[in-house]
């Protein structure tokens, strides 16, 4: 090392577990891993994920950078292990290899910056050091690192400070939940956004009231799905309520919630709540017939455990689970990420509760792709949510509860369907 500058370590790690390979935050996290093991001072990271496969990062250190490229679906990380000083390079080689469960490997060595060939300029350094001294980052490094939810075409991406407070593979997908900058801690399930701390109350205020006030006496209720609490918690808002069952699939969703997203999972502990960690669909084809006032179905989208929860036989069942002015509501995708889950799921509303009984509330999500999100109505009664006439009583639920989405106009407005909305669900 003493006639180089640097030394430059070119990685090929093949046979790598293609999961790891395609997911960005341990990837980050191992990268930035590596360069600590070796005892480098991590400066910034910078990673990113491109669809539908591969990550690519760079880890700029004291001593020079480590840098990633993968190709998930070839198993394969090219990877870069440039330093300078007494860092030993081969201690982040074996750390990633372990890391990334590579079967093989090669690596070549390069000097970089041969002295003999380079001639040195003596100069005064004082000035540069002191325009050096303005960009030092002192106490902690800079982290770049972006979460993506997204089909072919589309995505939203939220840059997230790379802790992760839970991750597990549940028997029905990969549970976890990540911390990003602008929304707090979130929970994903596979690599989609579920909730996040800071716009949760969109979604659960609006998946719960519009319903609560549109029925005239809502007592007995049952949410399908909705693990991670918020929407029994806006349930259970209304003193009137008598009974929730909750159905929940994933006991992991529960369990991460309970734990890190403490305020969205406030109202586990309510005694007016059943809670079954049980498949849903199967729940709601052996409930009794003329049960609930009102269904929520607060699942993910539809690929997964919830694809059965967009299906013509599990709405059949809601049906005949309502009393006879039962409401039900279903989380709806969206018309403009996902119009074709939208658009049938309309549809099957429209079939078996009417053509004009399946009305569509839209309302907006900062967090999810495109930020405009429905819930869809099925109305076995005959009041539709646009035409309430409680708006005082709301208000001033709305007022003594603290809401922060809903309130009256709200309410009504949402109900208000744009012309291409009403084109796809002609
Ligand atoms: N793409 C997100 C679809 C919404 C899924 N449900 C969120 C659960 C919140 N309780």
């Amino acid at each position: 090392m003493s006639n180089a500058l640097g030394n430059h370590i070119l990685v090929e790690f093949m046979g790598c577990d293609p999961h790891i390979m395609n997911d960005v935050s341990s990837i980050e996290r191992d990268m930035v891993g590596a360069a600590q093991k070796a005892g480098a001072t991590v400066i910034n990271s910078t990673f990113h994920h491109f669809s539908p496969y591969g990550v690519s990062g760079v880890v700029v250190i004291q001593e020079s950078h480590l840098a990633i490229h993968t190709w998930p679906e070839y198993g394969y990380a090219a990877v870069d292990l440039f330093t300078c000083g007494e860092m030993d390079a081969w201690i982040s080689f074996d750390f990633l290899k372990e890391k990334f469960g590579a079967k093989q490997y090669s690596a070549i060595e390069m000097k970089r910056g041969a002295v003999q060939l380079l001639e040195r300029t003596d100069f005064d350094f004082s000035s540069m050091r002191e325009k050096a001294a303005e960009w030092r980052n002192p106490e902690m490094y800079t982290r770049n690192v972006w979460f993506t939810d997204k089909d072919e075409d589309q995505a939203l991406s939220l840059r997230f400070t790379g802790e992760v407070f839970y991750d597990v593979q549940s028997p029905f997908q990969r549970v976890r939940i990540l911390e990003s900058h602008k929304y707090g801690k979130m929970l994903t399930l596979d690599d989609m956004v579920m909730t996040t701390e800071k716009d949760e109350f969109h979604y659960h205020e609006m998946i719960s009231h519009p319903a609560m006030f549109t029925h005239p006496n809502p007592k007995n209720i049952l949410v399908i799905g909705g693990g991670d609490g918020g929407t029994v918690r806006e349930i259970l808002r209304h003193e009137g309520v008598e009974k929730v069952t909750m159905v929940e699939i994933d006991g992991e969703v529960i369990k991460s919630c309970k734990e890190f997203l403490p305020n969205i999972a406030s109202a586990f502990d309510n005694p007016k709540l059943e809670l079954l960690v049980d498949d849903g669909i199967a729940f709601i084809q052996n409930a009794a017939p003329n049960t609930y006032d009102i269904i929520i179905v607060d699942g993910s989208d539809p690929v997964g455990p919830a694809e059965g929860l967009f299906s013509v036989s599990f709405y059949k069942n809601c049906y005949n689970s309502l009393k006879a002015d039962g409401i039900l509501i279903a989380q709806g995708e969206s018309p403009k990420f996902n119009e074709k889950a939208f658009a049938e799921l309309n549809f099957t509303l429209q079939g078996i509760f009417g053509k004009d009984k399946a009305p569509v509330s839209l309302f907006f999500v900062p967090t999810y792709p495109t930020g405009m999100w429905s819930f869809q109505y099925g109305i076995k009664g005959d009041t539709l949510p646009k035409n309430i006439e409680r708006v005082e009583e709301i208000d001033a639920f709305v007022d003594a509860k603290g809401l922060r989405y809903y309130n009256s106009d709200i309410h009504k407005g949402s109900f208000a369907t744009p012309n291409f909305v009403k084109t796809l669900l002609k």
